[in-house]
């Protein structure tokens, strides 16, 4: 049984939001098409305090897109964005949500960053969704959403620790960095998943 997994459409990481993708709105409609293929679909969404350790306004003299350690761990330095209830934190206004069954909420713990729908960076905190998934009958995962080179990207090589057959879609994502995006395409190939594209879906 395989199930669509949509990750962080949320304002935020759309043009015009506090952490914009490129191009991040247009994946929506790829993935208002698809939800119809799938006996399950479920959400992912970035849900920070304020004041949350992934943003540079909590290191003062810090910049953003600079790297630091949070939790021992290395990490980017983001602007503010998905701060709990805020209008940015929402789901995208166009992303269908009839099909959604559950959606997963990430990053509240101030001291560490969670770009995974599964666990922390650290993986000290489980989510629940892989349980939930298993719970399901769920095998197969299909990976959407923003952003590709971060939280799309960080989900799969979790699904594959976790023994799913993961494939993520390539054109109902997009990325921050393009070379990180390759890089990190190529280390899900080796660990077992597929990157393909929605056409072949259906
Ligand atoms: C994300 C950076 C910071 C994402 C979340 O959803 O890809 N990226 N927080
Ligand atoms: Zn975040």
């Amino acid at each position: 049984m395989k199930s669509l997994i949509v990750i962080d459409v949320q304002n935020d990481f759309l043009p015009g939001g506090a952490l914009p993708v490129p191009e991040g709105d247009q994946i929506i409609p790829i993935i208002n098409k698809l939800q119809p293929f799938f006996p399950l679909v479920v959400a992912t969404q970035d849900w920070h305090p304020e004041g949350h350790g992934s943003f540079a306004t909590s290191h003062p003299g810090m910049e953003e897109f600079r790297t630091t350690t949070l939790a021992g761990l290395e990490q980017i330095l983001w602007p503010d964005h998905c701060v709990q209830e805020s209008p940015g934190a929402a789901l995208a206004g166009d992303l269908s949500t009839k099909a959604i069954e559950a959606i997963f909420r990430k990053g509240m713990d101030r001291e560490i960053d969670s770009y995974s729908g599964f666990f922390d960076n650290g993986h000290k905190k489980s989510t629940g969704l892989a349980d939930y998934l298993k719970g399901r009958g769920v095998t197969e995962v299909y990976l959407a959403g923003l952003a590709g080179d971060v939280c799309v990207a960080f989900t799969a090589l979790d699904a594959l620790k976790e023994g799913f057959q993961t494939c993520l879609i390539e054109d109902a994502t997009r990325a921050i960095g393009m070379e990180e995006f390759e890089k990190i395409k190529n280390r899900i190939r080796e660990r077992g998943g597929n990157i393909i594209q929605s056409k072949t879906i259906g």
